[in-house]
């Protein structure tokens, strides 16, 4: 969905729009220094995905992913220090965005028949409720028909709330087949994510969804999930919304336990010779919304 007066000035969307692509316009040694190291537990920093993956899908992109909220938890030593004003805009950024957070979740919790404060609390609140920014870069494709930006997923997140340069490519599987999202000015793009799927026991539903690359022109976009924190909330039906005739459709999970099972069954279902997930497969049609 596209969210608009959502009280985010549009001059500071801007500038961090403009921090991000100062960031990705740097040499590549540059960006390097701020490399992640997967391997080594380290997710936040710069990373590059222009490799092949598992499913044999080219993503042609580069990213970079850092927490931004809460304060107590961000770590600034790993944030770019180029360009210049970056932790003022971001931070700027994420705590009026923060606001936008408790709004959303207050409207969907009234949504459910629930408290208003329901889920922003079960979420974490204040303290423990993670956002996560991942800028995402994709270079110019030239067969963009051979690759995606990002393939079909749904977000681990409650919410992600998405910018972009006003590029297309962002695409959500909505009845049967892949429809290109709008670009709506001044607009932010919500998607629900698992951990709310989740919670409403699939009253809201996690959105499929993909990015695809251009031929002509370099597309960013900047997504920030919203998460419970990982261990502390144990992930499941909300009781409100379990009783006769609608029994809990997933079983209960942390956040950190709901990621691993995801990416196990991912992997076994390639393994089993499956792209993921399967209605990704067989959707030939596309077109614009
Ligand atoms: O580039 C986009 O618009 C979407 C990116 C995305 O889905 C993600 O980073 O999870
Ligand atoms: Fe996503």
């Amino acid at each position: 969905m596209h969210v608009v007066n959502h009280g985010i000035p549009l001059e500071l969307i801007e500038r961090v729009r403009a921090a991000g692509k100062g960031f990705f316009d740097l040499p590549v040694e540059a960006k390097e220094r701020y490399a992640n190291n997967q391997s080594e537990g380290k997710i936040q920093g710069y990373g590059s995905k222009l490799a092949n993956n598992a499913s044999g899908q080219l993503e042609w992109e580069d990213y970079f992913f850092h927490l931004i909220f809460p304060p107590d938890k961000v770590d600034l030593s790993i944030w770019p220090k180029e360009p210049a004003d970056y932790n003022e805009v971001m931070t700027e950024f994420a705590e009026k965005l923060r606001v936008v957070v408790t709004k959303m979740l207050s409207m969907l919790s009234l949504g459910l028949g629930l408290e208003e404060d329901k889920l922003e609390k079960k979420l974490g609140g204040m303290e423990d409720l993670l956002m996560q920014m991942k800028i995402n870069y994709y270079p110019r494709c030239p067969q963009p028909e051979l690759a995606l930006g990002v393939e079909a997923h749904t977000d681990v997140s409650a919410l992600s709330f998405i910018l972009h340069n006003d590029v297309p490519g962002l695409q959500v599987f909505r009845g049967g087949r892949w429809v290109t999202a709008r670009l709506v000015p001044r607009s932010l793009v919500v998607h629900v994510g698992d951990a709310l799927e989740i919670l409403s026991n699939g009253r809201y539903r996690s959105v499929l969804h993909r990015g695809l690359v251009n031929k002509e022109k370099v597309r960013i976009s900047w997504a920030v999930f919203c998460e419970p924190p990982e261990e502390k909330v144990v992930l499941e039906p909300l009781a409100e919304l379990v009783g006769e005739g609608s029994p809990a459709k997933y079983p209960p999970r942390t956040f950190a336990q709901h990621v691993r099972h995801k990416l196990f069954k991912k992997a076994q279902d390639q393994a089993g010779g499956h792209t993921v997930p399967e209605a990704a497969e067989s959707a030939a049609a596309t077109s614009t919304e």
